[in-house]
């Protein structure tokens, strides 16, 4: 296979020079779009590969639909903090695709005798007799990359949404998507078809069906996939005791979502807790082709069914005291006088603020590690107009009170500091409540 020096080198480049950390409750990535999650363990670590969303530039993609040059890949040990390996991937990389089309659609990622096979979908260029989307393979030997792609897309593939599956015999399946679900198994060198493409059959016949994601749980082969039922899509599953079926529909692991048609999802387990990584339009909530990804914790019922995930702003992980605790992306929230909003709604990247206005109106952010009773301060921004008092509690809004925080009134942010009144010790669930009928409005909360 023809390999191409120059992108190699540009991209090994590229890759040390992006990398940095990002710090994140849902949605995970706040700095860039992010969309059709694939979540994948290797060596002790969880890398992410998702899809690249960029708003659409006159002239560059077509008005109001998807626009995505190049991948990304992430990594994390903990799922909060992520490092951003920076790009991998160009469409300008690739001899196969249309470099005009901004149609890098959702990858995935698989490992094989120490290479790691990179499957993205992307539309041919004009002439080539596999024209549309074809499915195409780069490698490397780093899961962060740089990958370098192949000449062509697999031949006998036609669609998006690729998904390599590697049994425990060692054989490899392509699972992709055209409207249906499709299966076919791979050679050992993951690059060519080794079985005719099936239709997977039993799956709902009505409505779009994409995203297939496999994984194997005590035997049982799980076929995940975004479908629309109603009017979105929805995250459902179907069950075999063969990867190529025949499948049996069980249930729906996540219902449709306001605001975003498209949902896109991966499931991993990862240190003995299973995750599912999906997406959302949170930093665009007015144009739903610009997404990003979410994590929630995933629960199995002992039959091996899956329970139902209810989308959440915190997400999963522990956040250290001692870092900036979003509470906007709060685990509960009183009935009246607490909302989150843009810090900048004509820069959504700045993220949310929490906002009260009225007295005992809370917020509660669950998982914050205190760690042996080490911080002697609360740290909070805030502004409020006409000064407000603050009261932080531990487990709920009756909960022990750990502080007061006095917020001067004024017509800025700032930042203000009060003693921690009481030791704190371990992962404690954190509340905040406005005390007095002013209006407040919290960036973060911090200790030390
Ligand atoms: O990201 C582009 C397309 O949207 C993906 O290929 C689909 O799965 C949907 O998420």
């Amino acid at each position: 296979m023809k390999i191409f020096i120059y992108s190699y080198l540009f991209l090994v480049g590229l890759s040390f020079a992006l990398a940095v950390n990002v710090l994140a409750q849902n949605p995970i990535i706040r700095n860039q779009f992010t969309a059709d999650p694939s979540a994948r363990v290797f060596n002790g670590k969880v890398y992410l590969y998702p899809s690249h969303d960029i708003p659409p530039e006159k002239g560059k993609c077509r008005e109001n639909w998807f626009c995505m040059e190049d991948y990304h890949v992430f990594s994390s040990d903990n799922l909060v903090e992520w490092t951003d390996h920076g790009i991998i991937l160009t469409q300008h990389d690739v001899p196969w695709v249309d470099a005009t089309s901004y149609s890098m659609w959702a990858p995935d990622c698989i490992d094989r005798n120490g290479k790691y096979y990179f499957f993205f979908p992307s539309q041919a260029k004009a002439g080539n007799e596999k024209r549309g989307f074809g499915i195409g393979v780069a490698i490397s030997e780093k899961p962060y990359g740089p990958f370098i792609p192949e000449t062509e897309p697999i031949d006998g593939v036609s669609g998006i949404d690729p998904n390599p599956f590697i049994d425990e015999d060692g054989q490899a399946y392509l699972y992709w998507s055209a409207g249906n679900i499709y299966v076919a198994k791979l050679k050992d060198n993951m690059l060519e078809l080794a079985s005719e493409p099936k239709v997977i059959e039993n799956l709902p016949e009505k409505g779009l069906k994409e995203g297939p994601y496999l994984f194997k749980r005590n035997g049982i082969y799980y076929l995940t996939y975004p479908h629309v039922e109603n009017k979105t899509e929805r995250i459902e599953y179907a069950i075999s005791d063969n990867p190529l079926g025949p499948f049996e529909v069980k249930g729906v692991i996540m219902d449709e979502s306001p605001n975003c048609w498209t949902n896109h999802h991966s499931i991993i387990e990862y240190n003995a807790q299973w995750y599912l990584f999906y997406h959302h339009n949170d930093l665009s909530p007015h144009f739903d082709k610009n997404r990003s990804v979410r994590i929630d914790s995933l629960f199995f019922n002992e039959d091996g069914t899956i329970q139902k995930v209810i989308p959440t702003l915190r997400g999963v992980g522990i956040t250290d005291a001692s870092q900036k605790i979003q509470i906007d992306r709060y685990s509960a929230i009183s009935k009246e006088g607490a909302s989150i909003a843009f810090n900048d709604s004509n820069n959504t990247f700045e993220g949310w603020k929490a906002m009260f206005d009225k007295a005992n109106a809370w917020l509660m952010y669950s998982r914050v590690d205190f760690g042996n009773n080490k911080f002697k301060s609360a740290i909070i921004r805030a502004f409020s107009k006409n000064g407000s008092l603050i009261q932080l509690t531990l487990n709920n809004e009756k909960g022990p009170v750990i502080s007061h925080v006095k917020i001067p009134k004024g017509d800025t942010w700032q930042t203000v500091k009060a003693p921690v009144i009481r030791s704190i010790k371990g992962v404690q669930d954190l509340v905040v409540m406005l005390k007095n009928d002013n209006t407040a409005e919290i960036d973060w909360i911090s200790f030390e």
